[in-house]
């Protein structure tokens, strides 16, 4: 079985699950290739920030921040995704204010106004099992919010991923991304029959385009407090078809087509 970069990352990210700062948790954790290895959630353990010395992480996503939440998406349509990290604030051990009620020397928890939000991180995708920090090139320097939540989603409809960031008590903020369907793209929605699934979660897509099979599926509930678009959305790179595309419905029932456009937005309805 080979193992795809994305899987050989996790591999590394699942062994050295510690950063220099803690984590509240890693968002949703896909295989978009087809090769067996599937889907998965990495939750690491609460730690307290600051209290672990963990090694680096050699895939290229240690994280010098406090992290809230992740979230993958091939944001730049190559067919590698790429990785979001949401960062909380700068808080460590070594930073850990006194709050409550100082003068009867009652100590309380410490509200998020006490500490300055810290930068977030896109890490690109390299493809061959490393990811690369990218924020500053990618525009991502302007403001430090408190993050707690990352969802990707098509905001403005143009065929590339953009990203939500749910902060803590301040304003939610949208990156726009412009450029990522500079390469080719196919955006599913999928549609479930009757009552029980018409969102169609746990509907698996495999799509083969340039010589690659890409799988993801329909999910909910993938970031904290907040969630991905139900949209199952593919870079295809420099593909301008789809040889193939497989749908599998939770019921059983089953879809497939051959010599797909790139570039569209297709909804496709359980038969
Ligand atoms: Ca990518
Ligand atoms: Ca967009
Ligand atoms: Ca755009």
């Amino acid at each position: 079985m080979t193992k795809t970069a994305v899987g050989r990352a996790l591999e590394v990210t699942a062994r050295n699950r510690r950063s220099e700062r803690g984590s509240i948790g890693i968002g949703p954790v896909a295989d978009r290739r087809e090769d067996g290895e599937g889907n998965g959630l990495v939750v690491p353990p609460w730690r307290h920030p600051g209290e672990s010395r963990g090694p680096p992480v050699a895939a290229g996503v240690a994280n010098p921040w406090w992290s809230s939440s992740a979230a993958f998406a091939d944001y730049d349509a190559d067919g590698d995704l790429d990785l979001y990290v949401a960062n909380y604030v700068d808080f460590a051990m070594d930073n850990n204010k006194m709050c409550g009620d100082l003068p009867r020397r009652i100590r309380t928890y410490c509200h998020s106004d006490a500490y300055e939000g810290v930068p977030d991180a896109l890490y690109r995708n390299e493809g061959d099992g490393t990811f690369r920090e990218v924020a500053a090139e990618a525009g991502l320097t302007r403001r430090h919010g408190k993050g707690l939540g990352v969802v990707w989603s098509d905001l403005d409809l143009d065929g590339d991923l953009d990203a939500a960031i749910n902060n803590h008590d301040q304003r939610t903020r949208l990156l726009r991304n412009d450029g990522g369907n500079a390469r080719h793209w196919l955006r599913l929605q999928l549609r479930g029959r009757g009552a029980g699934n018409r969102d169609a979660i746990g509907a698996r897509a495999t799509v083969a385009a340039g010589g690659r099979r890409q799988v993801d599926e329909v999910r909910s509930g993938t970031s904290c407090g907040s969630e991905n678009e139900r949209a199952l959305h593919f870079g295809l790179g420099e593909a301008g078809s789809a040889e193939q595309i497989e749908i599998h419905w939770p019921s059983g029932a089953q879809l497939r087509v051959e010599a797909v456009a790139a570039d569209q937005i297709l909804v496709i309805v359980e038969p």
